[in-house]
């Protein structure tokens, strides 16, 4: 740009950033709960991987727990975005509780594809990271024929009952590049490893990844607002240091940034998870305005307009509730 120095100050924002249709459906569901029961609403798990979230429902009344025997007998119950193995299933409809599932469409995309390829009797390689409630209840589709594939480096002690018969799937929230790395090794091993039919890693993951490679090659130092157990947001900091940022950190929010990482820094990326509400990105410009960073510029790298609708068990109770025309 004309007149610009390498030592002019930028502030670049990703595009896209933030809410994915997945997670939109999921806190708009719990909200409409509560509004059409009342609280309190109980939810299996965080609705959403985001700190922020979580508590701002609980003031509305929304009461998260880890397991259905936590929830009273007949009360409502939010499964989060993340999926649940049919074993919750089965234990919510044992203690009749009344369920919504607000499992992602395109994480159950892949339930049904676990089931496809179990009842096929393939080995199934499940590509993600142990304990996070995805691949526990991706898992739970099909647990005999499932293993879990946490990395490249896991890939040689992996034994299957037919090399011949085998497929990869992966939680949807990974790392694209690094999930390549993985399929090449077990196709080195397995040669006749079978592709998940349509992307397991979902349209919101990629894009936020190619989104944040493109700042972090200009970038000093990277933000990822996120909270620390956001799949997808740590990811980010990791492409935006494999993409060139001097420096990436994941924070909740501005109050967490230190400010001796904006020590002589000039350009500063910022970018946000898909499970994060953009009125945090914002406390981060407003922050860097105050440190003698100027107004963002958005760097765009795709367009994004998926809705999901809401779980057809709540739209059934809003319609009944909505007043006749
Ligand atoms: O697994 C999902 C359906 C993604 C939900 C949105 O992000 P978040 O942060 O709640 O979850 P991850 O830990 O999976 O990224
Ligand atoms: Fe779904 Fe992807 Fe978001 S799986 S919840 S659209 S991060």
């Amino acid at each position: 740009m004309k007149g610009m120095t390498s030592t002019e100050r930028r502030v670049l924002l990703a595009a896209p950033r933030g809410y994915c249709a997945g997670v939109d459906r999921a806190v708009i569901t719990v909200e409409k709960a509560l509004d059409l029961y009342g609280p309190p609403v109980y939810v299996r798990k965080q609705i959403v991987h985001n700190k922020h979230v979580v508590h701002t429902l609980e003031e509305r009344g929304a009461i998260f727990v880890d397991e259905l025997d936590e929830v009273p007998e007949e009360a409502t119950v939010v499964f989060s975005a993340h999926g649940v193995s049919p074993a919750v299933h089965a234990q919510a409809q044992e203690r009749s509780l009344k369920t919504i599932d607000a499992t992602c469409p395109l994480v159950t995309k892949v339930h049904h594809e676990a089931k496809r390829f179990a009842h096929d009797e393939l080995d199934i390689l499940l590509i993600g990271h142990a304990g996070h409630e995805e691949v526990e209840g991706t898992s739970g589709e099909a647990p005999d024929h499932i293993q879990l594939v946490e990395g490249p480096d896991d890939v040689d002690r992996l034994e299957v009952r037919d090399p011949s018969k085998v497929a990869w799937l992966s939680q949807t929230t990974l790392s694209v590049d690094e999930t390549m790395q993985t399929v090449e090794r077990l196709r080195q091993k397995f040669p006749l490893l079978l592709d998940p039919p349509s992307d397991d890693i979902c349209y919101a993951t990629q894009n936020r990844q190619l989104a944040v490679k493109e700042i972090a090659r200009e970038a000093d130092l990277v933000i990822v607002v996120g909270s620390a157990n956001s799949s997808n947001s740590v990811r980010l900091v990791e492409v935006a240091l494999e993409a060139g940022a001097r420096a990436s950190y994941r924070i909740d929010n501005a109050d967490e940034i230190d400010d001796s990482w904006l020590d002589g820094v000039t350009v500063v990326g910022v970018t946000s998870g898909a499970s994060v509400p953009d009125a945090l990105v914002q406390g981060v410009l407003d922050l860097l305005g105050e440190r003698g960073f100027p107004s963002a510029e958005e760097v765009r790298t795709a367009d994004e307009s998926l809705i999901f609708a809401l779980p057809p068990e709540l739209r059934k109770d809003l319609r009944a509730a909505a007043p006749p025309r």
